[in-house]
């Protein structure tokens, strides 16, 4: 018997325990020191480290109710799925997301690599850090991962069975009210509205019943569009950087959904990064590099993510329909629309839904913040209205300047 034979909420001081006896993974006169280190919405994350050598690793832990909400229950299977989903992921691309030593289904922990050397990219961004590789790691993350989990690469009854696999109703359902629906109407009454933008807010998105008529359209395609294994919250906080290497992780809200809406994920949370450093950095020498940075970051994301599509779809496809002339051409053009709408929806509902990011919340200055969520509101509209619109990179940037251009 153990008494982490039966579920409870881990403190710091359990998990030296924990470890060592789910893996023994440090030697017995190891000094084991144990921190929270998680900043999310959802788990607690501690790293037990060896004082003696430094080696490290990490427990992520779920708790049956939200960090960011005692009232929202989920299941801890989101556990499951996620160890399940970093093996396929760092099967298709390898060494861009750190290893999974153990899941435990009873503590509903994930024992795995520190990404140690590594800093969370929010974090990096919000110190106004720049990562001119992230671009080129990113694309490769998303094409890999998503192509070859498709219909078009895989095995149609084997793409099934990981389709029922993958079913995580708690996680969609947080996404299709968070994301897809309280934005647009605060309908729950859990909408986070900065109170000077807050008759913006009224006018531009619960007033505006075209806009309502798009987003109830594009709820439903990702409610049912099962295209490929998405990481489904591939934000800045689910990235761990630095200038050489990155590491994506904390896939707990992937399943079977869109492709763009993880590309659109990217898109919109490097537009954060823009708003932080427009708002906050002083020195207009490193004000333009990194709000440049920010800008080219999205440019590339878009333009790398399509050449390297391209060439991986040619390689990869199976399906005998699939290789009809034009079909790639056609099943691409979906993916970019699906993207440009996903970058507005996730602008939309960072700035007025309840998980809010601190790029934004922590600009200090009243009427910067206001002017940056009046920005990114205005953007992500055109996003969703014109989702037909964007076909490479330059379109986005054109799109954001002339968002930035309206409040000026
Ligand atoms: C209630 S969870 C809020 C958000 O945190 C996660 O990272 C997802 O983005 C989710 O929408
Ligand atoms: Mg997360």
């Amino acid at each position: 018997m153990s008494r982490f034979d039966t579920y409870f909420l881990m403190k710091t001081e359990d998990i030296a325990d924990y470890v060592q006896e789910k893996l023994h993974f440090f030697p017995d006169d190891a000094k084991l020191t144990c921190e929270e280190i998680g900043d999310g919405n959802l788990n607690y994350v501690f790293r037990l480290k060896d004082e003696n050598t430094g080696k490290t690793v990490i427990v992520k832990h779920a708790a049956e109710s939200l960090r960011i909400s005692e009232e929202m229950k989920i299941s801890t299977d989101r556990g499951r799925i996620e160890a399940k989903i970093l093996a396929i992921q760092g099967k298709y691309a390898p060494g861009l997301v750190p290893e999974v030593y153990l899941y435990d289904p009873v503590m509903c922990a994930i024992i795995m690599e520190d990404m140690i050397n590594h800093t969370m990219m929010r974090t990096a961004i919000m110190r106004h850090e720049t990562f001119p590789l992230f671009s080129e790691h990113i694309s490769t993350f998303m094409v890999n991962t998503l192509l070859a989990t498709t219909d078009v690469a895989m095995n149609h009854k084997e793409k099934k069975e990981n389709v029922k696999s993958f079913i995580s109703p708690d996680l969609c359902e947080i996404t299709e009210d968070l994301v897809y629906t309280e934005p647009y109407n605060d309908c729950n009454h859990r909408n986070n509205v900065f109170p000077p933008i807050a008759d913006f807010v009224k006018k531009e998105l619960y007033e505006d019943k075209a806009l309502a008529l798009e987003v109830a359209k594009l709820k439903f395609d990702f409610m049912t569009n099962a295209q490929a294994l998405i990481h489904g919250d591939l934000h800045t906080g689910s990235v761990f950087i630095n200038k050489e290497h990155t590491f994506v992780f904390d896939p707990e809200f992937a399943f079977y959904g869109p492709i763009g809406y993880d590309v659109g994920n990217v898109i919109a949370n490097m537009f954060f990064a823009w708003c932080n450093g427009d708002a906050t950095i002083d020195d207009p020498a490193l004000k333009k590099e990194f709000c440049d940075w920010a800008l080219t970051t999205i440019e590339e994301v878009v333009d790398k993510f399509i050449a390297k599509f391209k060439v991986a779809f040619k390689e990869q496809v199976t399906d005998y329909m699939a290789k009809t002339e034009g079909f790639m051409e056609w099943y691409l053009d979906t993916i970019l629309v699906d993207t440009a709408a996903c970058a507005g929806l996730e602008s939309i509902r960072r700035i007025v839904g309840m998980a809010n990011v601190k790029d934004i919340t922590t600009i200090p200055d009243e009427q910067k913040r206001a002017r940056a969520e009046k920005i990114v509101i205005t953007l992500g509209k055109n996003y969703i209205m014109n989702k037909d619109k964007f076909k490479c990179g330059a379109d986005y940037i054109k799109a954001i300047n002339e968002a930035i251009a309206k409040f000026s």
